[in-house]
């Protein structure tokens, strides 16, 4: 059984700080679930483009506020409290948060541990592990 808190997680390597957003990575390739885990804070006013073209990924918003935009269409979605998305076509889209946004992610494949984007807003599949 694995058992951690976010609290310590925070303190070590499996805290990730980038360009608008941070995220805690709870749970990661060497953990054997098969998924990745994470708490991630999106900064207030961040304008975030990515496009995980080899990753699935599910974000459920815990707090704060932001939108969506689904590239394919220019469709936006509302964020808040309670909303989840998930990138089930490897759908290429921006985030926008008005406040903190707080959201639980889940990443198939999981990251490794060190990823932060590439220019194309994409995660490789061979990123670094962290080892604690
Ligand atoms: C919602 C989202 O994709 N934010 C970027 C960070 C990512 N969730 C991560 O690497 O934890």
């Amino acid at each position: 059984m694995i058992v951690r808190t976010l609290q310590e997680a925070e303190k070590n390597d499996r805290h990730v700080i980038s360009e608008g957003w941070e995220s805690t990575r709870l749970l990661l390739k060497n953990d054997g679930m098969g998924f990745s885990f994470h708490i991630t804070t999106i900064h207030a006013d961040a304008n975030l483009s990515m496009h995980y073209q080899h990753h699935l990924e599910s974000v459920y918003c815990l707090s704060g506020e932001g939108e969506i935009t689904d590239l394919a269409g220019n469709i936006v979605h509302p964020i808040k409290s309670g909303t989840l998305y998930a990138l089930d076509k490897h759908d290429k889209h921006i985030l926008c948060a008005f406040s903190e946004m707080k959201m639980v992610c889940v990443f198939n494949p999981p990251l490794h541990g060190k990823e932060v984007h590439n220019t194309e807003g994409s995660y490789a599949l061979d990123a670094e592990a962290i080892t604690e």
